[in-house]
Protein backbone atom coordinates (compact mmCIF):
# COMPACT_ATOMS: atom_id res chain seq x y z
CA UNK A 1 0.00 0.00 0.00
CA UNK A 2 1.51 3.59 -1.11
CA UNK A 3 1.94 5.38 2.19
CA UNK A 4 -0.45 8.46 2.29
CA UNK A 5 1.70 11.51 3.33
CA UNK A 6 -0.37 14.34 4.73
CA UNK A 7 2.51 17.03 4.81
CA UNK A 8 1.77 20.09 3.18
CA UNK A 9 5.67 20.83 2.74
CA UNK A 10 6.56 21.61 -0.50
CA UNK A 11 9.73 19.64 -1.32
CA UNK A 12 11.07 16.72 0.20
CA UNK A 13 10.13 14.42 2.09
CA UNK A 14 10.94 10.84 3.41
CA UNK A 15 14.44 9.42 2.50
CA UNK A 16 16.21 10.42 -0.23
CA UNK A 17 16.49 7.56 -3.27
CA UNK A 18 19.21 7.17 -5.20
CA UNK A 19 18.30 7.32 -9.10
CA UNK A 20 21.15 4.36 -9.48
CA UNK A 21 19.65 2.04 -6.76
CA UNK A 22 17.31 0.35 -8.91
CA UNK A 23 18.72 0.30 -12.41
CA UNK A 24 20.54 3.39 -12.99
CA UNK A 25 20.36 6.27 -15.87
CA UNK A 26 18.29 4.49 -18.14
CA UNK A 27 18.29 3.67 -21.62
CA UNK A 28 21.24 5.12 -23.46
CA UNK A 29 20.89 8.73 -23.10
CA UNK A 30 23.98 10.77 -21.55
CA UNK A 31 26.25 8.45 -24.03
CA UNK A 32 24.17 9.54 -27.28
CA UNK A 33 24.73 12.86 -27.43
CA UNK A 34 23.30 14.12 -24.35
CA UNK A 35 19.57 14.87 -25.20
CA UNK A 36 17.32 13.58 -22.73
CA UNK A 37 14.00 11.90 -24.55
CA UNK A 38 11.12 11.27 -21.96
CA UNK A 39 8.19 9.21 -22.60
CA UNK A 40 5.00 11.13 -20.96
CA UNK A 41 1.86 8.79 -21.02
CA UNK A 42 -1.03 11.58 -19.77
CA UNK A 43 -4.49 10.06 -18.31
CA UNK A 44 -6.35 12.07 -21.27
CA UNK A 45 -8.32 15.62 -21.94
CA UNK A 46 -10.94 15.16 -19.55
CA UNK A 47 -10.92 18.48 -17.51
CA UNK A 48 -9.73 21.74 -17.58
CA UNK A 49 -7.20 20.57 -15.09
CA UNK A 50 -5.93 18.43 -17.52
CA UNK A 51 -5.04 20.01 -20.49
CA UNK A 52 -3.40 23.12 -18.21
CA UNK A 53 -1.19 19.84 -16.97
CA UNK A 54 -0.38 18.98 -20.30
CA UNK A 55 0.53 22.44 -21.57
CA UNK A 56 3.08 22.49 -18.62
CA UNK A 57 4.67 19.36 -19.48
CA UNK A 58 5.01 20.31 -22.90
CA UNK A 59 6.19 23.80 -22.62
CA UNK A 60 8.66 23.01 -19.92
CA UNK A 61 10.11 20.06 -21.51
CA UNK A 62 11.39 22.55 -24.58
CA UNK A 63 12.71 24.84 -21.97
CA UNK A 64 14.24 22.15 -20.49
CA UNK A 65 15.91 21.17 -23.93
CA UNK A 66 13.70 17.69 -22.88
CA UNK A 67 12.74 15.70 -26.21
CA UNK A 68 9.07 14.78 -25.34
CA UNK A 69 7.17 11.91 -26.87
CA UNK A 70 3.73 12.58 -25.70
CA UNK A 71 0.11 10.07 -25.85
CA UNK A 72 -3.25 10.40 -24.91
CA UNK A 73 -4.63 7.69 -23.08
CA UNK A 74 -8.33 8.28 -23.39
CA UNK A 75 -8.76 7.24 -19.86
CA UNK A 76 -7.88 3.75 -20.50
CA UNK A 77 -5.23 2.17 -18.71
CA UNK A 78 -4.67 -0.07 -21.48
CA UNK A 79 -3.86 2.85 -23.60
CA UNK A 80 -1.21 3.64 -21.19
CA UNK A 81 0.20 0.43 -20.80
CA UNK A 82 0.69 0.27 -24.59
CA UNK A 83 2.12 3.81 -24.15
CA UNK A 84 4.53 2.28 -21.84
CA UNK A 85 5.59 -0.42 -23.53
CA UNK A 86 6.27 1.46 -26.80
CA UNK A 87 8.37 4.07 -24.88
CA UNK A 88 10.70 0.91 -23.25
CA UNK A 89 11.22 -0.21 -27.06
CA UNK A 90 12.25 3.30 -28.26
CA UNK A 91 14.48 2.77 -25.41
CA UNK A 92 13.72 6.61 -24.05
CA UNK A 93 15.43 8.27 -21.53
CA UNK A 94 12.60 8.03 -18.51
CA UNK A 95 9.26 7.55 -18.50
CA UNK A 96 7.11 9.96 -16.50
CA UNK A 97 3.24 9.25 -16.10
CA UNK A 98 0.32 10.51 -14.32
CA UNK A 99 -1.85 7.02 -13.86
CA UNK A 100 -5.38 6.64 -14.73
CA UNK A 101 -5.94 4.03 -11.98
CA UNK A 102 -3.78 3.24 -8.54
CA UNK A 103 -3.56 -0.68 -9.20
CA UNK A 104 -2.41 -2.77 -11.89
CA UNK A 105 0.77 -1.30 -12.89
CA UNK A 106 3.55 -4.00 -11.21
CA UNK A 107 3.66 -5.65 -14.82
CA UNK A 108 4.71 -3.10 -17.16
CA UNK A 109 7.22 -1.27 -14.39
CA UNK A 110 8.48 -4.33 -14.14
CA UNK A 111 9.65 -4.58 -17.71
CA UNK A 112 10.68 -0.56 -17.77
CA UNK A 113 12.95 -1.38 -14.70
CA UNK A 114 14.40 -4.44 -16.18
CA UNK A 115 15.21 -2.30 -19.44
CA UNK A 116 17.10 0.33 -17.17
CA UNK A 117 14.49 2.95 -17.49
CA UNK A 118 13.61 4.76 -14.67
CA UNK A 119 9.75 6.25 -13.98
CA UNK A 120 8.83 8.89 -12.58
CA UNK A 121 5.00 9.53 -10.98
CA UNK A 122 3.39 12.53 -12.29
CA UNK A 123 0.16 13.95 -10.43
CA UNK A 124 -1.59 10.25 -9.72
CA UNK A 125 0.05 7.56 -7.49
CA UNK A 126 0.10 4.25 -8.11
CA UNK A 127 -1.32 1.35 -5.09
CA UNK A 128 2.08 -1.12 -5.11
CA UNK A 129 4.48 -2.64 -2.19
CA UNK A 130 7.14 -2.33 -4.65
CA UNK A 131 8.01 0.83 -4.28
CA UNK A 132 11.69 0.51 -6.27
CA UNK A 133 9.51 0.44 -9.41
CA UNK A 134 9.53 4.30 -9.23
CA UNK A 135 11.98 7.00 -8.65
CA UNK A 136 9.64 9.21 -7.47
CA UNK A 137 6.19 11.12 -6.89
CA UNK A 138 5.45 14.41 -7.80
CA UNK A 139 1.83 15.66 -7.21
CA UNK A 140 -0.80 16.74 -4.59
CA UNK A 141 -1.84 15.53 -1.52
CA UNK A 142 -5.35 14.36 -2.35
CA UNK A 143 -6.25 13.29 1.23
CA UNK A 144 -5.36 16.65 2.41
CA UNK A 145 -7.55 18.27 -0.18
CA UNK A 146 -10.73 16.36 0.86
CA UNK A 147 -10.03 17.17 4.06
CA UNK A 148 -9.95 21.03 2.93
CA UNK A 149 -13.42 20.72 1.63
CA UNK A 150 -15.01 18.84 4.27
CA UNK A 151 -13.23 21.21 7.02
CA UNK A 152 -15.52 24.08 4.86
CA UNK A 153 -18.70 22.37 4.74
CA UNK A 154 -17.85 21.62 8.72
CA UNK A 155 -17.83 24.89 9.45
CA UNK A 156 -20.66 26.94 7.25
CA UNK A 157 -23.56 23.70 7.57
CA UNK A 158 -26.30 24.71 9.66
CA UNK A 159 -28.80 21.70 10.94
CA UNK A 160 -29.12 18.39 8.97
CA UNK A 161 -27.27 18.48 6.15
CA UNK A 162 -27.80 16.17 2.39
CA UNK A 163 -25.01 16.21 0.56
CA UNK A 164 -24.54 14.38 -3.34
CA UNK A 165 -20.72 13.46 -4.08
CA UNK A 166 -19.86 13.55 -7.95
CA UNK A 167 -16.89 11.28 -7.59
CA UNK A 168 -13.75 11.23 -10.06
CA UNK A 169 -12.70 8.51 -12.31
CA UNK A 170 -13.45 5.04 -10.17
CA UNK A 171 -10.39 3.21 -9.15
CA UNK A 172 -8.09 6.94 -9.51
CA UNK A 173 -6.53 8.15 -6.97
CA UNK A 174 -7.99 11.51 -6.33
CA UNK A 175 -11.14 9.69 -6.35
CA UNK A 176 -10.11 7.18 -3.68
CA UNK A 177 -7.85 10.21 -1.81
CA UNK A 178 -10.21 13.11 -1.96
CA UNK A 179 -13.72 10.73 -0.65
CA UNK A 180 -11.75 9.79 2.02
CA UNK A 181 -10.66 12.92 3.46
CA UNK A 182 -13.80 14.48 3.10
CA UNK A 183 -15.29 11.44 5.18
CA UNK A 184 -12.75 11.87 7.65
CA UNK A 185 -13.63 15.77 8.40
CA UNK A 186 -17.55 15.65 7.93
CA UNK A 187 -17.29 12.79 10.25
CA UNK A 188 -16.99 15.56 13.05
CA UNK A 189 -20.95 16.75 12.16
CA UNK A 190 -23.53 13.08 12.38
CA UNK A 191 -26.32 16.11 10.81
CA UNK A 192 -23.76 16.08 7.49
CA UNK A 193 -24.61 13.18 5.15
CA UNK A 194 -23.85 11.66 1.94
CA UNK A 195 -27.13 10.56 0.54
CA UNK A 196 -25.38 9.84 -2.92
CA UNK A 197 -22.12 9.16 -4.06
CA UNK A 198 -21.36 8.08 -8.16
CA UNK A 199 -18.72 8.27 -10.38
CA UNK A 200 -18.97 11.25 -13.07
CA UNK A 201 -15.87 10.10 -14.15
CA UNK A 202 -13.73 13.73 -13.91
CA UNK A 203 -15.59 15.03 -17.04
CA UNK A 204 -18.16 18.12 -17.41
CA UNK A 205 -20.74 15.85 -19.26
CA UNK A 206 -20.13 12.80 -16.75
CA UNK A 207 -21.22 15.37 -13.53
CA UNK A 208 -24.33 16.74 -15.57
CA UNK A 209 -25.54 13.35 -16.20
CA UNK A 210 -24.81 11.73 -12.78
CA UNK A 211 -26.33 14.69 -11.23
CA UNK A 212 -29.97 14.71 -13.39
CA UNK A 213 -30.25 11.30 -11.44
CA UNK A 214 -29.46 12.62 -8.11
CA UNK A 215 -32.48 15.44 -8.45
CA UNK A 216 -34.63 13.07 -9.93
CA UNK A 217 -33.85 10.24 -7.04
CA UNK A 218 -33.12 12.34 -4.05
CA UNK A 219 -35.73 14.07 -2.02
CA UNK A 220 -33.26 16.82 -0.87
CA UNK A 221 -29.99 18.20 -1.67
CA UNK A 222 -28.35 21.03 0.37
CA UNK A 223 -25.01 20.56 -1.27
CA UNK A 224 -23.02 18.96 -3.90
CA UNK A 225 -19.38 17.94 -3.38
CA UNK A 226 -17.62 17.65 -7.07
CA UNK A 227 -13.93 15.99 -7.10
CA UNK A 228 -13.24 18.26 -9.31
CA UNK A 229 -14.69 21.55 -11.03
CA UNK A 230 -15.57 20.17 -14.54
CA UNK A 231 -18.46 17.56 -12.47
CA UNK A 232 -19.35 20.99 -10.59
CA UNK A 233 -19.33 23.26 -13.76
CA UNK A 234 -21.82 20.01 -15.17
CA UNK A 235 -24.08 19.60 -12.19
CA UNK A 236 -24.47 23.32 -12.24
CA UNK A 237 -26.41 23.03 -15.74
CA UNK A 238 -28.04 20.33 -14.14
CA UNK A 239 -29.09 21.90 -11.36
CA UNK A 240 -30.00 25.09 -13.85
CA UNK A 241 -32.00 22.87 -15.56
CA UNK A 242 -34.34 21.32 -13.04
CA UNK A 243 -35.30 24.96 -12.13
CA UNK A 244 -32.98 25.44 -9.04
CA UNK A 245 -30.38 28.33 -7.73
CA UNK A 246 -26.99 26.77 -7.89
CA UNK A 247 -24.88 28.09 -4.83
CA UNK A 248 -28.13 29.72 -3.17
CA UNK A 249 -30.80 26.17 -3.20
CA UNK A 250 -28.28 23.89 -3.78
CA UNK A 251 -24.24 24.87 -2.47
CA UNK A 252 -21.35 23.36 -4.44
CA UNK A 253 -18.09 22.24 -3.28
CA UNK A 254 -15.16 21.68 -5.95
CA UNK A 255 -11.83 20.60 -6.36
CA UNK A 256 -9.12 22.13 -8.94
CA UNK A 257 -9.59 25.82 -9.36
CA UNK A 258 -8.91 25.98 -13.25
CA UNK A 259 -10.48 29.29 -14.87
CA UNK A 260 -14.03 27.99 -15.65
CA UNK A 261 -14.62 27.21 -11.83
CA UNK A 262 -12.87 30.35 -10.69
CA UNK A 263 -15.35 32.26 -12.80
CA UNK A 264 -18.30 30.80 -11.80
CA UNK A 265 -17.27 30.64 -7.58
CA UNK A 266 -16.85 34.37 -8.22
CA UNK A 267 -20.41 34.43 -9.61
CA UNK A 268 -21.35 33.09 -7.02
CA UNK A 269 -22.67 29.74 -8.40
CA UNK A 270 -19.90 27.28 -6.60
CA UNK A 271 -19.25 28.32 -2.93
CA UNK A 272 -15.85 27.04 -2.33
CA UNK A 273 -13.05 25.35 -4.11
CA UNK A 274 -9.72 23.53 -2.75
CA UNK A 275 -7.11 24.22 -5.04
CA UNK A 276 -5.44 21.41 -6.77
CA UNK A 277 -2.19 22.63 -9.02
CA UNK A 278 -1.48 21.56 -12.49
CA UNK A 279 1.42 23.38 -13.18
CA UNK A 280 4.35 20.20 -12.64
CA UNK A 281 6.17 20.59 -15.77
CA UNK A 282 8.85 22.89 -14.45
CA UNK A 283 9.19 20.20 -11.53
CA UNK A 284 8.63 16.88 -13.68
CA UNK A 285 11.71 18.27 -15.99
CA UNK A 286 14.14 19.10 -13.22
CA UNK A 287 13.42 15.82 -11.61
CA UNK A 288 13.99 13.82 -14.90
CA UNK A 289 17.63 15.53 -15.01
CA UNK A 290 18.53 14.56 -11.72
CA UNK A 291 17.14 10.89 -12.16
CA UNK A 292 18.70 10.59 -15.47
CA UNK A 293 22.37 11.66 -14.73
CA UNK A 294 22.06 9.78 -11.38
CA UNK A 295 21.61 11.94 -9.11
CA UNK A 296 19.36 11.69 -5.84
CA UNK A 297 15.87 13.02 -5.99
CA UNK A 298 13.35 12.96 -2.88
CA UNK A 299 11.00 9.79 -2.68
CA UNK A 300 7.81 11.98 -2.60
CA UNK A 301 7.53 15.92 -4.16
CA UNK A 302 4.20 17.36 -2.53
CA UNK A 303 2.77 20.33 -4.37
CA UNK A 304 1.60 23.67 -2.24
CA UNK A 305 -1.51 24.02 -3.06
CA UNK A 306 -4.57 26.74 -1.15
CA UNK A 307 -8.42 27.02 -1.26
CA UNK A 308 -10.58 29.85 -2.31
CA UNK A 309 -14.02 31.80 -1.12
CA UNK A 310 -16.08 33.39 -3.57
CA UNK A 311 -14.47 36.98 -2.55
CA UNK A 312 -10.60 35.36 -3.23
CA UNK A 313 -11.61 34.01 -6.75
CA UNK A 314 -13.03 37.39 -7.34
CA UNK A 315 -9.72 38.90 -6.50
CA UNK A 316 -7.34 36.02 -8.24
CA UNK A 317 -9.16 36.13 -11.33
CA UNK A 318 -7.76 38.56 -13.13
CA UNK A 319 -3.84 37.01 -12.92
CA UNK A 320 -5.33 33.73 -12.77
CA UNK A 321 -2.95 31.99 -15.76
CA UNK A 322 -5.31 28.85 -16.21
O1 LIG B 1 -8.39 17.05 -10.27
C1 LIG B 1 -9.14 16.38 -12.41
C2 LIG B 1 -8.47 15.59 -13.46
O2 LIG B 1 -5.51 13.82 -11.28
C3 LIG B 1 -5.46 15.80 -10.02
O3 LIG B 1 -7.67 14.68 -12.75
C4 LIG B 1 -5.91 15.13 -11.25
C5 LIG B 1 -7.40 15.20 -11.49
C6 LIG B 1 -8.00 16.59 -11.50
O4 LIG B 1 -9.28 15.04 -14.37
O5 LIG B 1 -9.72 17.55 -12.91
Amino acid sequence: MLKKITTVASVVLLSALTACGSGGGGGDTGSSGGTITMGFAQVGAESGWRTANTKSIQDEAKTAGIELKFSDAQQKQENQIKAIRSYIQQKVSVIAFSPVVETGWDTVLLEAKRANIPVILTDRSIDSDDTSLYKTFLGSDFVEEGRKAGDWLVANASGPTSVVELQGTTGAAPAIDRKTGFEEKIAAKPDIKVVASQSGDFTRSGGKQVMEAFLKSQPKIDVVYAHNDDMGLGAIEAIKAAGKVPGKDIKIITVDAVKDGMQALANGEINFIVECNPLLGKQLMDLAKKVVAGEQVPERVVTVEGTFTQEQAKAALPQRQY
